[in-house]
């Protein structure tokens, strides 16, 4: 073999190609079954995959989507096959009722529900800088900002500085609490977690595993949540907002 064509069977396989699939033993083939089409499915992405560039790039938008949030729709979807029942549940209400659901499938629905929930929600809080993305928030929701977090500025502070200090994976919130007359409250969360097993809303939030941001920040974190401030898009996060309180919009 040249190294052309080492370096290109190297790259189909890293691509999950089946280059050598006729090869393999039925039984091999038998036990990577595809998963599951149903009942979640990954919503499409609202925009193209470089309209958060030069603050996300392209390659993580695609790979985010594509690979990640279907991996975690593919999984909440298997963890569900042998339970027609919570099959017909919605996404929020398997995370709120967790406690409720047959232990040996509650923590597949805890990181699969939650990263299906997390994800949707995080595509659509995002717009292309200058055309939705960046700027303030105005009106209502910015005087809840000034009463419930001290203000837009404070926010972003606490904001940033409560996503470094995530350890390991996970996301940092702002969520509406309607058992507190619908405070805004800044929370993380590890791994997938969901604001709605606290029996909250997320308003907006911000992903800060790794995949999220490696490919163009690396270790710089920080940068990553500096950055992604001018891809936040403050007329649908009020428009959730609205849409929260009115209890019309749920995730
Ligand atoms: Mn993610």
């Amino acid at each position: 073999m040249t190294r052309r064509q080492a370096l290109k069977s190297t790259a189909l396989a890293a691509a999950g190609l089946a280059v050598v699939g006729n090869t393999l033993p039925a039984q091999a083939q038998a036990q990577q079954p595809a998963p599951p089409t149903g009942p979640f499915t990954l919503p499409p992405l609202p925009y193209a995959p470089n309209a958060l560039e030069p603050h996300i790039d392209a390659q993580t938008m695609s790979l985010h989507h594509d690979k990640h949030h279907q991996a975690y729709v593919n999984n909440l979807n298997i963890a569900l096959k042998d339970h027609p029942d919570l099959q017909k549940m919605t996404v929020e209400d398997l995370l709120r009722k967790l406690d409720t659901l047959p232990e040996a499938i509650r923590t597949a629905v805890r990181n699969n529900a939650g990263g299906h929930a997390n994800h949707t929600m995080f595509w659509k809080i995002m717009a292309a800088p200058g055309k939705g993305g960046g700027g303030n928030p105005s009106g209502e929701l910015a005087n809840a900002i000034f009463a419930d977090l001290g203000g837009v500025d404070k926010l972003k502070t606490a904001f940033n500085e409560a996503g470094t200090k995530v350890f390991g994976s996970g996301w940092v919130f702002v969520a509406v609490d309607p058992k507190e007359n619908h405070k805004l409250k800044l929370v993380s969360k590890p791994n997938q977690d969901s604001v709605l097993t606290d029996g909250m809303v997320p308003l907006f939030g911000n992903d800060v595993w790794e995949h999220a941001y490696y490919l163009k920040y690396q270790n710089k974190r920080a940068d990553y949540l500096t950055a992604w401030w001018n891809v936040l898009a403050w007329d649908a996060v009020a428009a959730r907002y609205s849409g929260i309180k009115a209890g019309k919009v749920t995730l």
